[in-house]
Formats: C-alpha cells, sequence, structure tokens
C-alpha cells in the first residue's frame, strides 16, 4: 500500500507528507513582523494543515496554519486561498466578493471551563476582523475593538494569506490592562461564517507557547547614512492639520531633514504651495546658494531642495520633475506624488492607477506630458489608500495595467530591472510597517501609504516610517522630537534615502 501511494504521488505531482508541527513541542520564540510578507516565518513548521477544497465554492478556503510568539503577544499565519479583503465584513452583509466573516478563538489559558464555551473551548477572546470587533470573556463579556484588542492583521490590501498578531493582553478604553494569554498552551481555532470552512474541522489547535525573551528589534537611526543620499519625505498630513497645529511638523522636517518633501491633504484652499514652501523654509532655513522649491496639484504638494524643471498631474495626482544636483546624483528623478480615492472606491482607485502607471510607460517612452531622459528614476509614494485589491498595486508595481483597452499596454515600470521595489519603510522601533492608525476608529492599524522606485537608477538606502510614540524618551530628546508628534495626523510620515550614483556601492 505505501509503495502505491507513493506512486500515485509520483504520478499527481502530489505531496502526500506535510511536516506539521506537534503540540507537545514547544513553539517558535520569534518576534514577527505583521507586514503581509513571510519569509520570517522561515524554518517554522506549520501547526495545522485543513483541506483544501472543503469551503463552499467561492467562499475562504482555509488552508495551513502557523504561530510563532514572543514575549508579548501570538502570532498566527494564515491560508486562505481565496483573494480576501481581511477588514471587510461584505459576504456577511450579502455585499461585494472578497469580504469574509471570519472569527479567530483564543482559549488563553488552557482551561475549557472558563470563557466563551464553544465547540469545546473556552475562549477567553474571540476576534472578527471581517466585523472589525473583538470581544473578551474574562469572564464578563465585553465587546472592545481591534486595537484595544492591540490585534494587527496584514495585508491591508487584498491577499489569500494573513499575518495576525494577537498581544497577550487587551486594553479595554485604553485605560486597563485585561489578560487575555496567561497559560503555557493556548488552543485557538477559526471558523469563517460567512461560509462553511472551520480549521480545524473539529475541536481546536494546541499551540506550546516559547519561553524566553525573543531577540530584539535594532532601532533604525533617524539620520542618513551618507551626506550624499537623497532624502525623501512622505506623509499626508490629515487635512491641513499644519495650519492649525503646526509645531509637530516643523519637529518632523527638522528632525528627519528632507531634502524632497511630499505632502498629501495640503488642501490649496487653506494653503498654496507658495504658503507651504513658506512653511518648510521657516522649519529648514536656506543657507547661502539654498532655496526650496514648489510644486502643488489638488491636494498634493511637493517641496524641493532642487530646482522642479517640469510639472504635471494626472488626475488628483502630482507629477513633478527634478533636477537632481550632478555632484549627488547621475540621473533626475520624476515623483509621483499620489493621493488615490478612500475607502471602498474599488474603480476610483483603478482609474487613477491605470493612469498613473500609463503616464510613467508613456514619459520613459518619450511620450509623456513632458520630456525626460530614458534613464531618468521614478519615485511613486502617498497615500494610495491601499485597503483594497492588490492590483492596484501590482499595477503600479508591475506595471500591470487593468483596463488595458482604455489605458494602453502593459510594460516594465523599472525598465530592464522589471518592476518597481517597495521601501519597506519599518517603523524605527518596532517591526511594524503599517502607516495609518486611528484608534478610535474600528479598523486597525493599516499599510496605506507606500514609496515605489526604480531599482536600476536608484538604491535604497535608509528608511523608515517615524512614529514618535514608540521611541524612547531621550531618543526622542535628541532629535527634538515629542512622543505625540506622530498623533498630529493619522498618517506617518516615511522616509527614504537614496543614492542615484551608478557607483554606489550596494549597485
Ligand atoms: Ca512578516
Ligand atoms: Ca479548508
Ligand atoms: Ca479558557
Ligand atoms: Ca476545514
Amino acid at each position: 500500500m505505501i509503495r502505491c501511494n507513493w506512486r500515485l504521488a509520483a504520478l499527481t505531482g502530489g505531496v502526500i507528507f506535510l511536516a506539521l508541527a506537534s503540540a507537545s513541542q514547544a513553539g517558535t520564540l520569534r518576534t514577527i513582523s505583521v507586514d503581509g510578507e513571510f519569509e520570517d516565518w522561515a524554518g517554522i513548521a506549520a501547526l495545522a494543515a485543513d483541506p483544501v477544497g472543503d469551503a463552499s465554492s467561492g467562499d475562504v478556503d482555509f488552508g495551513q496554519i502557523w504561530m510563532a510568539n514572543d514575549e508579548k503577544a501570538l502570532y498566527l499565519r494564515i491560508e486562505l486561498n481565496r483573494e480576501t479583503l481581511m477588514q471587510d465584513g461584505s459576504p456577511a452583509l450579502g455585499g461585494g466578493p472578497a469580504g469574509n466573516d471570519i472569527h479567530l478563538y483564543i482559549d488563553g489559558d488552557d482551561d475549557s471551563g472558563t470563557g466563551l464555551d464553544l465547540d469545546g473551548i473556552g475562549a477567553e477572546l474571540q476576534v472578527s476582523f471581517g466585523q472589525r470587533s473583538a470581544t473578551l470573556y474574562t469572564p464578563a463579556t465585553q465587546g472592545i475593538t481591534l486595537n484595544e484588542a492591540g490585534s494587527l492583521v496584514l495585508p491591508t490590501h487584498s491577499g489569500d494569506e494573513f499575518e495576525i498578531r494577537i498581544p497577550f493582553t487587551a486594553t479595554p478604553g485604553f485605560d486597563s490592562v485585561v489578560d487575555v494569554v496567561t497559560a503555557s498552551k493556548v488552543n485557538v481555532f477559526m471558523r469563517d461564517y460567512a461560509g462553511i470552512d472551520r480549521i480545524p474541522d473539529s475541536g481546536s489547535v494546541t499551540y506550546t507557547l516559547a519561553t524566553g525573551t525573543a531577540d530584539p528589534i535594532v532601532p533604525i537611526g533617524l539620520d542618513r547614512a551618507d551626506a550624499e543620499d537623497i532624502r525623501i519625505l512622505s506623509h499626508n498630513i490629515l487635512n491641513v492639520t499644519m495650519a492649525t497645529n503646526p509645531d509637530p511638523f516643523i519637529r518632523i522636517l527638522r528632525a528627519t531633514k528632507p531634502d524632497i518633501v511630499n505632502w498629501q491633504e495640503l488642501r490649496p484652499n487653506v494653503w498654496t504651495p507658495e504658503q507651504t514652501r513658506q512653511f518648510v523654509e521657516s522649519a529648514l532655513p536656506s543657507t547661502d546658494g539654498e532655496q526650496w522649491f514648489a510644486a502643488g496639484h489638488n491636494d498634493n504638494v511637493t517641496i524641493s531642495r532642487f530646482p522642479i524643471l517640469n510639472q504635471s498631474n494626472s488626475d488628483g495626482n502630482l507629477i513633478v520633475h527634478i533636477d537632481l544636483p550632478d555632484d549627488r546624483a547621475d540621473t533626475d528623478l520624476v515623483i509621483f506624488n499620489v493621493h488615490t480615492p478612500c475607502c471602498n472606491n474599488e474603480a476610483g482607485r483603478d482609474v487613477e492607477h491605470d493612469r498613473i502607471s500609463a503616464t510613467w510607460r508613456d514619459l520613459i517612452n518619450g511620450e509623456g506630458p513632458f520630456t525626460v531622459d530614458p534613464g531618468v528614476a521614478v519615485a511613486m509614494m502617498g497615500d494610495f489608500n491601499m485597503v483594497g485589491f492588490v492590483r492596484q498595486l501590482t499595477n503600479l508595481r508591475d506595471g500591470d495595467l487593468i483596463d488595458n483597452a482604455t489605458f494602453g499596454a502593459d510594460f516594465s515600470p523599472g525598465r530592464e530591472a522589471g518592476s518597481l521595489a517597495s521601501v519597506p519603510a519599518r517603523h524605527t522601533h518596532s517591526p511594524e510597517v503599517y502607516t495609518w492608525f486611528n484608534p478610535p476608529q474600528n479598523y486597525a492599524p493599516g499599510k496605506l501609504d507606500f514609496i515605489l522606485y526604480s531599482p536600476d537608477v536608484a538604491t535604497l538606502k535608509s528608511n523608515y516610517t517615524l512614529k514618535t510614540g514608540d521611541i524612547p524618551a531621550a531618543d526622542l530628546a535628541a532629535a527634538g522630537l515629542e512622543a505625540g508628534d506622530s498623533s498630529a495626523s493619522d498618517h506617518l510620515a516615511m522616509v527614504a534615502d537614496f543614492s542615484f550614483k551608478s557607483s554606489s556601492p550596494e549597485n
């Protein structure tokens, strides 16, 4: 029989064995970066594998599940085998095609007699990402937000596989602490109530926590590595907040010292690009021979230390052609300063992202709104509102346009390098990458903002997302920052340094 099965597997190309972690083995001590990238799960065996194909057609179909932990949180990785918007509950409401009604149940004290008595476990916490809510049963039943649970799930755009963080404690009202995970083992299961799938099919999977302290996160310094690097900042500044609350933005400018500032939500009826230029000049005064240059379109404003050769636009998005200094760069730079439509406006984002891609394609083909060297560098950055379908990101990154009939042929936005690259921009003092957080809302923190760049003519150097609330007081003071500065907007500032020299050592 065994030989027969092996032959069958060989004939079908199937995999008949899957290494699963035994529940009796200790788990993996590791701080996972919840960024929607899965390489940090390398070497961790799946905790369980649900059959693929046991879901109703078109619904979430759980596959493998992995778990890890550090001294503060559980981490889960789950395969859904269907394009899913994790924080969208629309199928449960009879709506769109990609939402979910997945509930995650965690018996955090390894006691079926405590918590919510369901399917053989006693859950202290239930998290529903699609409904953007959670419930504590410790022992009183208490509804909390995803933010009060401290939970994270990425990618924020659609995907078929996700990373989740569940802290050991929840903070109802952000003014009390409730223990969720207290035992050396936890029992978990997930169920999608919009469809029929459950992992595991019955009962729960048990994860034995690893003990100890995970490797610490090495902080990213705020300063650039090399004075020659060109530093770019991108920040959605929440409806011209600096007009009424300028100090946090002045401190952020002085701490990061960008060469090129790209702001979104800078409403021209409140501040013109020239007023914005004067604001940057007041924060970072020019020395002899220096000046700031300004360009704006709609609510996007770019302020540059270097001359702006050309300016155009694409829908509400600004395009600037910047004359980088010859002693620091071998190319010039085209910036798309982007703020595409919000929220569930998928069709609006599809169109604007298609037009951005088409404009970049036309520029490097010599057919753009202005003339550039065909080897010019590009950086597309800003608030892409990437809470929707991943096609809107792969469109820009890979030149895979959505509506070719209207916007023309696909292309390689990175020329011979193929795709554009995405700046990781990890938080300076944590493994997180989210760029938007607004705890009063029911959405968990998300990565809505990106910086994409042409890796053939740009070498990424230091980069980070600034979240002042996570930075130790001494480091904040040294940088002239205050802990609340990042809370002046619902978006975080992203910083990326590039070398545009062909002789850069990383090239
Ligand atoms: Ca990850
Ligand atoms: Ca399944
Ligand atoms: Ca329990
Ligand atoms: Ca199942």
